[in-house]
């Protein structure tokens, strides 16, 4: 099944690192060997770009670029509304693919395909929108206005838990603003990524896009620390680890350019008295155990209220123990595996960290072991009783580790909520107006996104996503997040007979 699959999205057993659009290069790089964590069988193996072919894809899309920039932008719109159709083609075999090279379960390797699709409806309307302000000049027979103009090259970092939809929050709004991309897609995940380039070349080709509008380069760390410092690309957008993103955006800073960064998350869900307790649970287990924990909007700290503490937490400790772990292209099951084997070492380590520092266990750990989990990827959804304040709580752990924590007002579960590094998504469950609309105040949550009775993940396209703090402050996906990738330009033109200064200045001659 899964061979049929790679065949129609033309993954070949050896594949090459780099394209420019419909044009792949042949790669010289280190060759990465990629496995699936749902069975640990080899899947395909891809070489990596090196320097030199690294540096052709980027003059490419450079020049791709003066032509790209000129279509208009509604044109452009039209390419990305016939890439959302190809993707509609493609669902069900690209889903998979995500569900097994990432480990994701079925479900939501077809949402994320979705989330893709969503994006490109979004970006065409966008393409008629692209809009700026007008203001009354001080000077008689004056106008002023502002335009917004593409940037150049929108380099895009991705990370694995997401191998595509994020690309697509960037790609699409950057196409529709004129730019052109380059893609670094995780070196865990590229098969996803080919697949992709290979699901739209033909619009490209049809349409006459200039070759270099959709360039990928395949590799490792090195890869994005070239895109980092190439000061031919005005914008990187990257996702990822907050240590990541500090480097990326030390280098880009350092030659002043634009960064936007959407990094790790300390998701925390404030369960309260009035909170309808069997929804919350939903909202609590699948934010907490989708995508086995690894999402940046994971749920992965609870803070309930002491009243309900006991009621809450057995409901959950029975929620946990009808958990189905397993092959995530069986639709029965709910959790797959952890991307890979030292991502599992990383869990064992907060394991033992978090007893190191005095938490206890309500739902105990581990590694599965046996038939249907021969890839060592496969671990048990946790839950720890601890304090907010401990050191590993404060971090944030890719995997499916849930704390929890009791609190006795509203104004300190607030406090609680917000006193971790990081700031992206948050949750409150209430029935109650008073504590909802103060979660929701200039005094309430700190993330990103903040919301009332549903989870921290699973963040529909429409709203700008992204988050505070340690987060890394970008805003990606809906709303008005397309500014971040354009230049804004003041334009006043005179069309009088004068030529009267600003601030009433005199300059006789
Ligand atoms: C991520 O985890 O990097 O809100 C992105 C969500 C998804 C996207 C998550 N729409 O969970």
């Amino acid at each position: 099944m899964i061979a049929d699959i790679l065949q129609q999205l033309h993954i070949q057993p050896e594949n090459k690192g780099a394209s420019t659009g419909t044009t792949w290069l042949n790669t010289s790089g280190a060759v990465l060997d990629i496995s699936s964590p749902a069975d640990g069988k080899a899947i395909a193996k891809v070489s990596s770009v090196n320097r030199s072919e690294y540096d052709t894809v980027i003059a490419q899309a450079k020049e791709a670029f003066k032509e790209w920039r000129t279509w208009p932008a509604p044109r452009r719109g039209e390419i990305v509304r016939q890439i959302g159709e190809a993707l509609r083609k493609n669902k069900t075999a690209l889903g998979k693919l995500v569900s097994y090279e990432m480990g994701k379960s079925l479900q939501e390797g077809w949402g994320e395909v979705q989330e893709m699709i969503d994006i490109c409806d979004f970006a065409v309307g966008l393409s008629r929108q692209l809009h700026g302000l007008t203001m009354h000049s001080e000077r008689p027979g004056h106008r002023m206005y502002e335009q917004w103009h593409p940037l150049g090259i929108t380099g895009i970092i991705s990370a694995f838990n997401f191998p595509v939809a994020v690309w697509s929050w960037n790609a699409m709004l950057a196409w529709v603003c004129g730019n052109v991309c380059v893609w670094k897609p995780s070196e865990k995940t590229p098969l996803s990524a080919i697949a992709c380039q290979h699901i739209i070349k033909d619009v490209l080709k049809e349409n006459n896009v200039p070759e270099g509008v959709c360039g990928l380069v395949i590799g490792g760390r090195e890869v994005g620390e070239w895109l980092a410092a190439d000061t031919r690309i005005p914008l990187i957008s990257a996702t990822g680890s907050t240590r990541m993103g500090k480097i990326v955006s030390s280098v880009v800073g350092a030659r002043l350019g634009r960064s936007l960064l959407e990094l790790g998350g300390n998701n925390a869900i404030i369960i309260t008295p009035d909170a309808d307790l069997d929804m919350a649970l939903i909202g609590c287990v699948f934010g907490a155990v989708g995508t086995a924990g690894q999402r940046c909007t994971s749920t992965r700290r609870l803070i309930i209220h002491e009243s309900v503490y006991e009621t809450f937490t057995q409901k959950l400790v029975k929620a946990y123990g009808q958990l189905r772990i397993g092959d995530p292209l069986d639709e029965q099951n709910h959790v797959g595996p952890l991307i890979d084997k030292h991502a599992v070492q990383l869990y064992l380590q907060s394991i033992e960290d978090i007893r190191k520092q005095g938490g206890s266990f309500l739902v105990e750990g581990g590694v599965l072991n046996g038939d249907a989990y021969t890839s060592g990827c496969y671990v048990k959804p946790c839950i720890a009783a601890v304090e907010n304040s401990y050191p590993i709580v404060q971090h944030e752990t890719f995997a499916p580790i849930l704390y929890v924590m009791k609190y006795k007002t509203i104004e300190e579960a607030i406090a609680m909520q917000n006193d971790v590094p990081q700031g992206l998504s948050s949750a409150i469950m209430t029935l109650n107006l008073r504590e909802a609309e103060l979660f929701l105040s200039h005094g309430g949550s700190d993330c990103g996104i903040a919301n009332v009775n549903i989870g921290t993940s699973g963040a529909e396209i429409g709203g700008a996503f992204g988050g505070e703090k340690e987060t890394g402050g970008g805003r990606e996906s809906g709303s008005d997040a397309w500014r971040a990738y354009m230049r804004r330009q003041t334009n006043t033109i005179n069309y009088s007979t004068q030529l009267p200064l600003a601030q009433g200045i005199k300059f006789d001659l």
